[in-house]
């Protein structure tokens, strides 16, 4: 077992670690976090964890209240820089050309032209200020402008009964979504950020932000979108963190 360096915890995170094991059964997050352990090296150890990973969605999917609104802010709550994360540093991202890019679509999903940013800039828009929480222990409160999921879904004619929706990302990065989460009325495509374009650390051209979610179930610079009822995972969920990670 190697330990970690300690973690600087904001309330937030607290409170939510402590919910997450007091209601909703234990992620694998949470207990690396309050163990301090690295447990991940154990073949045995990984499967016990995988296998309560995966009843934790579950449990975390039967209680997601899907008319249940995450909180919102004032402008003047709103952190100011905004605090940057993936798994490169910021110099590194992307470089998306804004006019080649396309949004595939895949799977269950009748119309599936690709979609560009400008198509995608002409759809009704929706802002919220809400706060975007990292499973390494910080969090920020941002404003967000974009389509929301569920009317793009709605548009071309989305199977809303399959399980998942999934996003490749322009960095090598990918993730997915329960349905209802899919569809939850503040998860966005999102397409300005503090009300300029996005900037291209913090996802230019698109990114989902899901509000009721931890931060890396929000992928940027995606490239596709796919509706499945195949199980699609995610880049930090194949790393061990519990794939719902509701909030
Ligand atoms: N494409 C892509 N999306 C990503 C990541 C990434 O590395 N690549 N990191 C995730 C993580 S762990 C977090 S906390 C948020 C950070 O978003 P921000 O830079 O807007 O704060 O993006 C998520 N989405
Ligand atoms: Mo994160």
């Amino acid at each position: 077992m190697t330990r970690r360096p300690p973690l600087e915890r904001t309330r937030d995170v607290v409170d939510l670690e402590r919910r997450l094991f007091l209601r909703r059964g234990l992620s694998l997050g949470a207990l690396t976090l309050l163990t301090g352990c690295d447990i991940t090296n154990d073949d045995a150890v990984q499967k016990v964890l995988h296998a309560m990973s995966r009843w934790n969605d579950r449990v975390q999917a039967a209680l997601f209240n899907p008319d249940r609104l995450a909180p919102t802010y004032p402008e003047s709550a709103i952190s100011r820089p905004f605090r940057f994360n993936a798994f490169y540093e910021a110099e590194q991202a992307p470089k998306v050309d804004g006019e080649s890019w396309r949004l595939e679509l895949s799977g269950l999903i009748d119309s599936k032209q690709p979609w560009s940013l400008r198509e995608l800039t002409a759809l009704p828009q929706q802002t919220h200020i809400t706060k975007h929480i990292c499973i390494e222990g910080w969090s920020v409160i941002g404003k967000y402008t974009g389509v929301p999921l569920r009317d793009f879904l709605a548009r071309v004619g989305a199977d809303t009964t399959a399980r998942y929706v999934g996003f490749k990302c322009a960095d090598g990065y990918w993730g997915s979504l329960d349905m209802a989460s899919a569809r939850h009325p503040q998860t966005q495509l999102t397409l300005a950020f503090d009300d300029e374009t996005l900037p291209p650390r913090f996802g230019y051209p698109v990114r989902v932000r899901v509000p009721t979610k931890l931060g890396f179930k929000s992928p940027k610079h995606i490239v596709a979108l796919f509706v499945t009822n195949e199980h699609p995972g995610g880049y930090w969920e194949s790393r061990g963190y519990n794939w719902f990670s509701g909030l």
